[in-house]
């Protein structure tokens, strides 16, 4: 049985995987750190019931030695480095947290593992916001990068030091440059749900209006739950190696909106504002990925679609509106 260590569990991706490492018979250990607010830690591994079948150890990814101390204790093959400040726009308010925990986090993380065992095979997620302005239509593996934010930059450091590693230190440490993805479990600050919650909330009469920043932005959408399952592939390779991971399919936030609104046959026109303080100092306009190399080395392909999976986090967002009304 292969030991599996995730950092970020307790995030949307974090949830996702750790159910896929069980269903594949591994053991499976998470790094969390204190919370003052310790009772709602496991609350995305609780709603897929997975919570009661792994380990939780205190971490943090700023403290090396934490994770010196976790990795000994454990003794993972595999390491999910999903840990992150991930929201984009506070990576502007907080730009040196991001940088210590997004970038510098993912050095230390390294370091713990050279440290320990260097035999660990370590996944980064990395993502495209490293893209940014994007350099050509579709992006893939070979297209340069342009971050625009303090995230996406730090981002790009612990990318390029996965990178590093694997070249200097011969680690089999891979890097998924991973496209948005989504599900009920992503966080409420994020525009899909904030979008889905909204829906959710005006239907059932708890809202009136939904105020949202630059609409005409396009994102390649998918699911989480497909997106995991790319960041395991990765690492049972014999190789390690860098992979896009996308739909290859762009959608405007405006869009969104009218697709989740029609699911509970409302207007989006009618209820969504647009309010200039969520404009991005920086933005990244359009994305779209090209995932051929996932798809022909890997043997990965998305298997839920845009759809569906709009219309999955809304009914999620009613029930749990519905859900909180008749407690
Ligand atoms: P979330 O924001 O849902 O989860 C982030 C996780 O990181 C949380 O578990 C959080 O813990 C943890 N974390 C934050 N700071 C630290 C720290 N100092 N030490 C240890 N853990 C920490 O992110 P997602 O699940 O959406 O994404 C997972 C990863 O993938 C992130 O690195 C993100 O940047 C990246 N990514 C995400 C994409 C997406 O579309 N979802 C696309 C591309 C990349 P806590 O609960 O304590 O806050
Ligand atoms: P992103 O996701 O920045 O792509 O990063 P987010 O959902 O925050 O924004 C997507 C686009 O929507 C526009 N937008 C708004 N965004 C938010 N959050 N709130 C709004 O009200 C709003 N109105 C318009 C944004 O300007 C942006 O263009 C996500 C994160 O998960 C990162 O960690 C990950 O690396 C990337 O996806 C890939």
């Amino acid at each position: 049985m292969s030991t599996c260590l995730i950092t970020g569990i307790t995030g949307q991706d974090g949830a996702y995987l750790a159910e896929l490492l069980l269903s594949k018979g591994s053991r499976v250990v998470g790094l969390v750190r204190h919370s003052a607010t310790l009772d709602f830690v496991g609350e995305r591994l609780q709603s897929l019931d997975v919570l009661k079948h792994v380990e939780l150890m205190s971490g943090d990814l700023i403290d090396l030695t934490s994770l010196i101390r976790v990795i000994s204790a454990c003794e993972p093959d595999e390491i999910y480095n999903l840990g992150a400040q991930s929201f984009v726009a506070t990576s502007w308010n907080e730009p040196i947290l991001t940088g210590q925990v997004t970038g510098i986090g993912t050095l230390t993380m390294l370091e713990a593992i050279r440290i320990v065992n260097r035999k660990t095979r370590f996944y980064q997620a990395s993502s495209s916001e490293m893209f940014g302005l994007i350099q050509q239509p579709m992006q893939n593996e070979k297209t340069a990068f342009y971050p625009r934010s303090p995230y996406a930059v730090a981002k790009l450091y612990a990318h390029w030091m996965t990178v590093n590693y694997r070249e200097s230190h011969g680690m089999h440490a891979s890097s998924g440059i991973l496209f948005n993805h989504e599900s009920p479990l992503r966080g409420i600050e994020f525009v899909t749900r904030k979008i889905t919650d909204g829906v959710a909330r005006i239907k059932l009469g708890l809202a009136k209006d939904l105020a949202l920043g630059n609409v005409d932005a396009r994102r390649d959408w998918g699911h989480a739950r497909d997106y995991v399952r790319a960041m395991w592939l990765m690492l049972q390779q014999e190789k390690p190696d860098d992979y896009v991971v996308a739909t290859g399919q762009t959608t405007s936030v405006r869009d969104f909106c009218k697709i989740a609104f029609d699911v509970v046959g409302l207007n989006w026109k009618d209820y969504v504002t647009t309010r200039s303080d969520l404009i991005r100092p920086a933005e990244v306009d359009v994305l779209c990925g090209d995932a051929t190399k996932a798809r022909t080395v890997l043997g990965w392909a998305p298997t839920i679609s845009f759809g569906d999976m709009v219309a999955e986090m809304v009914e999620a967002d009613l029930r749990r509106h519905t859900a909180r009304n008749h407690a």
